[in-house]
């Protein structure tokens, strides 16, 4: 394999590691092949919203698979759990249920090239839809790292449809609209961003660049691919009241196997082949292990408490954070909204992919090698997010910040 992995930030590249190989996990935690414990942030990068091995979700996996691994026809969890995710969303009337992210992504890009009849697509500096050709463009994520500032294998033709403006910069992105008028199809964001670290929308945003879409008759692409069913059970788009007209979901939607969902208003979705003429298939589209877990743990989002008790907690540890890095005298700024946090090792706020760069890595390596050496497994790279899950105690967190506060006072 490729740098022995199947996704490079796995490597611990960009924290010039050797990466531990993990044999299981359980709850909060995860155990290396050695058999070392580690308390999880990663959370296999956003899915595991109730930890690993959840009970419920593996009974319903397990029965599942009794019955059968793959069909490629119709079966009743598929429509079940698109009904659960259209009356999740209010944005969503229809949806289709894909393996991943990227191909969610690809989707909603084709769709809404085929409803306005336009090329250009506008994506935001530091933002990651996935991997492929046009979203590789000034991406977040892994891709910051090694496709600079374009992928090689992305025809400079392709990468040329994307635009790209600063995120939380609502001037950037009016004057991309006001250079390519009519012509943008539309534009594509992480509503909160989680690829650059976590960067939170500023007030407004979200509202302003919506108007912008509609003055320009192009869609607005919401890919809650992290986002949609970690912040709330509808997404971000209910917590800043913004409606797109197509969504992307990934990761919790699949509760931790591979399924993720492209929805949005009937008109647009009813473009999709057989139906309309835009193709869109798979094989391993809606796979019945896939639909139960994800229905099992959409189940347990819904149980009295679950986001409030991820609030709590999520705010605990940010507090535990920066009072540690407050007494060592480590710059330090946390963005988090519910369970998603970044610890940036800067004294400065972080509002765009300029400023989290502007973060000492430095620091970041030698605070990710102190914590692993300890127990707690991070995210191996300054532009991943932290996840908090359900299974994290109270006593996993405390550990977790009497170990940073141990680390830092090293660093
Ligand atoms: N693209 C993921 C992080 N945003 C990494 C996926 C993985 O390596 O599993």
């Amino acid at each position: 394999m490729p740098g022995g992995v199947n996704s490079p930030v796995r490597a611990f590249g960009s924290v010039e590691k050797t990466p531990v190989f993990i044999a299981r996990g359980k709850g909060s935690k995860i155990y290396d092949i050695a058999g070392n414990e580690y308390i999880d942030y990663v959370c296999s990068w956003g899915p595991l919203i109730a930890g690993h091995c959840h009970p419920k979700v593996v009974s319903a996996v397990n029965a599942a698979a009794k019955r059968g691994t793959s069909f490629g026809a119709p079966t009743i969890a598929e429509t079940e759990l698109a009904e659960m995710i259209c009356s999740a969303f209010d944005s969503i009337d229809k949806v289709r249920l894909v393996s991943s992210g990227t191909e969610a992504v690809m989707t909603a890009v084709r769709l809404a090239r085929a409803f306005t009849d336009r090329k250009y697509i506008l994506k935001m500096e530091g933002c990651y839809h996935g991997h492929s050709d046009s979203m590789l463009v000034n991406a977040g994520s892994g891709s910051a790292e090694f496709s600079k500032p374009l992928c090689p294998g992305v025809p400079k033709e392709i990468a040329s449809l994307t635009l790209a403006a600063e995120y939380n910069n609502i001037d950037s992105a009016a004057k991309v609209f006001d250079k390519y008028k009519n012509e943008i199809a539309c534009c594509i964001i992480e509503p909160v961003a989680a690829n650059m670290g976590v960067v939170l929308p500023k007030a407004g945003y979200l509202q302003s660049l919506r108007k912008l879409c509609d003055n320009n008759k192009s869609l607005l692409i919401f890919d809650e691919v992290i986002t949609g069913f970690r912040l709330y059970y509808g997404g971000a788009q209910k917590i800043f009241n913004v409606r797109p007209d197509i969504t992307c979901l990934g990761k919790i939607v699949g509760g931790g196997l591979p399924c993720a969902a492209v929805g949005g208003r009937a008109e647009i979705m009813n473009l999709l082949a057989p139906i309309g003429s835009v193709y869109q298939a798979g094989t391993l589209s809606g796979n019945p292990l896939a639909t139960t877990a994800s229905i099992a743990t959409l189940k347990l989002l819904k149980t009295k408490n679950f986001y409030s008790k991820l609030e709590e907690n999520s705010k605990f540890l940010e507090k535990g954070l920066l009072s540690a890095a407050k007494k060592t005298n480590i710059p330090m700024t946390i963005n988090r909204i519910g369970s998603l946090m970044s610890c940036f090792f800067t004294k400065n706020r972080v509002e765009n992919f300029e400023d989290a760069k502007t973060a000492n890595v430095k620091l970041f390596k030698t605070f990710f090698a102190g914590m692993l050496e300890r127990g707690v497994y991070l995210a191996p790279s300054p532009f991943e997010a932290m996840f908090v899950s359900a299974a994290h105690s109270k006593k996993d967190i405390a550990k977790t910040i009497f170990t940073a506060q141990n680390v830092f006072g090293k660093l």
